[in-house]
């Protein structure tokens, strides 16, 4: 469990709520007179209709191919970096890339490397990566037990280069590394899908001569290209991706974060039917709230924590097999898009400073010199990372007009629910039906002083699932009740389900 400063009125407000909210089977309201009645949602459980099971690896993280430019930054030295990711999951995938991919120079390389033309909005300068750099990551990947994706660079148009850093990357970081993908966003360069292929299959055919796993197409936002590339390279790649954003950082807002992807959710379940159809898992190998680097007052806020585990949640029960979140420090993320960071803080505190150094939507804080934190959409990703390796069910969920979701698992003999409400205006009672009478579970949740706040955040998952949170006693007809004060999640854990 994690507290930063409880004293803000609305804490103190939603706290009011939590000894009466999660005594389940007895609904009382412990209102201050000025709070409307909650909307009255329900949420039914039907342990026999089972849905997708949740990948180990849900949890990922995305960095700029950048960042290794400082081999300390993904080193087994920087302790705090390894214990944040190892927190998180303890399977995680850690995918290197980002534009900067497309402008890196693997220094071991002896050809000929044409200069590259730099573009608005792209990187300004190639990325030197050196192959101690690659050292130090083999390094942090068995230190944190992660495994790897990594990109290699398309547009330069140099297949013996590519070649050359992803037999390297196999040799230093070995069984760690998943696969190796080729060009980021193509589809930003390329005229169609069908350029992209010709440009992309020179580079497969002989990174995969050398016996190295590929994985792709990675493209930004086409699921077309996705599905077009699954029949035509499917049986030769360990999964297929894309990217999310939600929209360009000047359109962000935290109402606009909080509605949901409808259309977005649909595309999914058709790329989906493509990776089914061959066998291959789907990974959203860079997403994030908003493009350009995240929108400041949204993007690292609470209202991304409860977008990051609703965002998840909802990928996972459809099927997708891991969402990698792309963040890192300013000057990384900055650079990817042709700007100068200024990461220029008055700030004398700590926490204050590590915040000032990093890209807007990044999930971790800091840099080597200033050390690390979480930011709240990492404890988001921790909700929704008790999801890993669980069988979803299938709930139906009445909510009452509120901006309520709900995701039931079960996993081994426990059953497994969260309950996101992200609506900003109105409190929520559920009333939880189709469970085991007289089960016994614990009640964690993740609240925030107000949607808005960078600080403050609290998961009450703690490190002993048995004795975090509140606990929670289904009553002998299977019902039970939580109040979800607006803006605020909860897990709810119950044992001996099955
Ligand atoms: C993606 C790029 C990444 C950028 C990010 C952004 O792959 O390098 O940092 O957008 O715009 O498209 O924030």
């Amino acid at each position: 469990m994690s507290t930063f400063d409880p004293t803000r009125r609305q804490l103190l407000k939603a706290a009011a709520w939590l000894p009466l909210a999660s005594a389940c089977g007895r609904l009382a309201f412990a209102g201050d007179g000025s709070a409307a009645k909650p909307a009255q949602a329900s949420l039914v459980v039907h342990p026999e209709r089972l849905g997708r099971t949740v990948s180990d690896s849900l949890t990922g993280f995305s960095y700029e191919t950048q960042q290794l430019e400082n081999p300390a930054f993904f080193s087994a030295d920087n302790h705090a970096l390894v214990r944040l990711f190892r927190e998180l999951s303890p399977r995680g995938v850690l995918r290197i890339g980002g534009n900067s991919s497309d402008y890196t120079v693997w220094t071991a390389y002896r050809g000929e490397v044409p200069t590259q033309r730099t573009h608005k909005g792209g990187p300004q300068r190639p990325v030197m990566l050196k192959p101690e750099a690659l050292h130090a990551l083999a390094g942090f990947l068995r230190a944190t037990g992660w495994k790897l994706v990594f990109g290699v660079n398309l547009k330069i148009g140099v297949p013996t280069m590519a070649v050359e850093l992803a037999q390297a990357v196999r040799q230093i970081v070995g069984d760690d590394l998943i696969a190796i993908q080729i060009g980021n966003e193509a589809n930003n360069y390329e005229a169609d899908y069908a350029a992209f292929d010709k440009a992309w299959s020179p580079y497969a055919k002989v990174i995969r001569d050398v016996g190295v796993p590929i994985a792709g197409p990675d493209t930004g936002a086409n699921t077309d290209w996705v599905i077009e590339y699954a029949k035509r390279h499917g049986e030769e790649n360990i999964f297929l991706s894309r990217h999310y954003y939600k929209e360009a950082a000047p359109r962000g807002s935290i109402a606009d974060l909080l509605a949901g992807d409808a259309g977005f959710y649909a595309e999914v379940e058709q790329a989906m039917q493509a990776a089914d159809a061959s066998h291959l898992p789907f990974r959203l190998t860079e997403a994030n709230s908003y493009y350009l680097g995240g929108r400041d007052g949204v993007s690292n806020v609470f209202a991304s924590a409860l977008w990051g585990a609703d965002f998840m949640l909802a990928m996972a029960q459809r099927g997708v097999a891991g969402i990698h979140f792309h963040g890192g420090t300013l000057d990384s993320i900055e650079a990817s898009l042709g700007r100068t960071a200024d990461a220029s803080t008055t700030a004398t505190d700590q926490a204050a400073r590590r915040d000032a150094v990093t890209s807007r939507y990044s999930a971790i804080a800091g840099d080597v010199a200033l050390g690390f934190q979480p930011r709240p959409l990492y404890y988001g990703m921790r909700l929704a990372q008790s999801f890993a390796g669980a069988q979803m069910l299938n709930a139906d969920l009445g909510a009452a007009g509120a901006n309520l979701t709900a995701y039931v698992a079960r996993r081994g003999h426990a059953l497994l629910v969260a309950l996101i409400n992200k609506d900003a205006g109105r409190d929520v009672a559920v009333s939880l039906s189709g469970l085991r009478g007289g089960r016994k579970g614990r009640l964690m949740r993740l609240s925030a002083p107000a949607l808005d706040s960078r600080n403050g955040v609290v998961f009450e998952n703690g490190i002993d699932p048995a004795r975090a949170g509140h606990s929670v006693t289904v009553d002998a007809h299977g019902r039970c009740s939580v109040v979800l004060p607006r803006g605020s999640a909860a897990l709810m854990h119950l044992d001996r389900f099955v």
